[in-house]
């Protein structure tokens, strides 16, 4: 048996029912670990969410940026993108139950020294901070009034933590940390806007680091698989493994077996970049 994480689908069903016969998963005795944005800008969102739901416990899925755009989308809350392609999920007969699932998934994930997340985590965080932080919007999110805290969620601000934040805003910045999040400045604050915050970190926005690269970073002590940055791509190192490879973008998709660390790749069709994509 192993563990399986694998990086960003954004919908690419094909290159994910692949690369699970590669591997010969065996959803009765493996398990698979998703890093967010399982739907969007990809040609088969509403497979993929079925799919995935339906490996019941074999699979553990955190919630990235498009999942959230998807579950604002059904609320009528925020902008739909013009390269979105989430019509088919919205017009789906079994919508909202997939959609009931989605938002009851977490997003942040830990088990003995491994995390997950989609984007990262804010220097000052602990694990069990940032599991805390997770649970307390994950609750908001399955709560009865959820759609009040989605009417509330968007926005970049604030970009700095602090403990006695509450309401909204708080949880604002684990949403944005940890779904959204790539470069922190010297100050631990999140930079959403500078020229290169989407970039690769030799071209990242001046003043500013990868979150994974802050100074004294509290959530050092775990290996963190996260996903959300095609532009850095696969990176394995001690403390953080990053998985998004783009497969969206004519990249491939990547599992990697969290027991010894094996690395699994499946190419995936090129699909050309849109401006403005993330
Ligand atoms: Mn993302």
């Amino acid at each position: 048996m192993g563990t399986y994480a694998i990086g960003d689908l954004q919908g690419c069903y094909e290159p994910l029912r692949r690369l699970l016969d590669y591997i010969s998963f065996d959803p009765a005795i493996d398990r698979v670990w998703f890093v967010g944005d399982l739907v969007n800008r990809g040609p088969a969102s509403l497979e993929v969410l079925r799919f995935v739901k339906s490996l019941g416990s074999a699979a553990t899925v955190v919630l990235g940026n498009h999942d959230l755009h998807l579950v604002m989308q059904a609320a009528g809350f925020g902008k739909a993108n013009k390269e979105d392609t989430l019509d088919e999920i919205l017009a789906a007969p079994d919508r909202d139950e997939l959609l009931a699932w989605l938002r009851a998934q977490p997003l942040f994930h830990v088990e003995g020294d491994w995390a997950m997340v989609h984007a990262g985590l804010l220097p000052g965080w602990t694990v069990a901070q940032a599991q805390a932080l997770s649970d307390e919007a994950s609750a908001a999110l399955v709560a009865a009034d959820y759609r009040e805290f989605l009417a509330n969620m968007w926005g970049s601000e604030p970009a700095v933590w602090t403990d006695d934040l509450a309401g909204w805003d708080r949880l604002r910045v684990v949403i944005n940390a940890m779904t959204r999040m790539r470069y922190v400045t010297a100050a631990g604050a999140m930079e959403f806007r500078a020229e290169g915050s989407k970039g690769p970190p030799d071209k990242g926005p001046a003043g500013c680091v990868p979150w994974f690269a802050a100074p004294g970073r509290a959530s050092a002590d775990h290996a963190i698989v996260c996903g959300h940055w095609s532009a850095l791509g696969f990176r394995d190192e001690a403390n953080i493994l990053a998985l998004d490879t783009g497969c969206l973008w004519g990249g491939c998709l990547t599992a990697v077996r969290l027991e010894d660390r094996r690395v699994f790749r499946q190419p995936c069709a090129q699909l050309a970049k849109p401006s403005g994509w993330d």
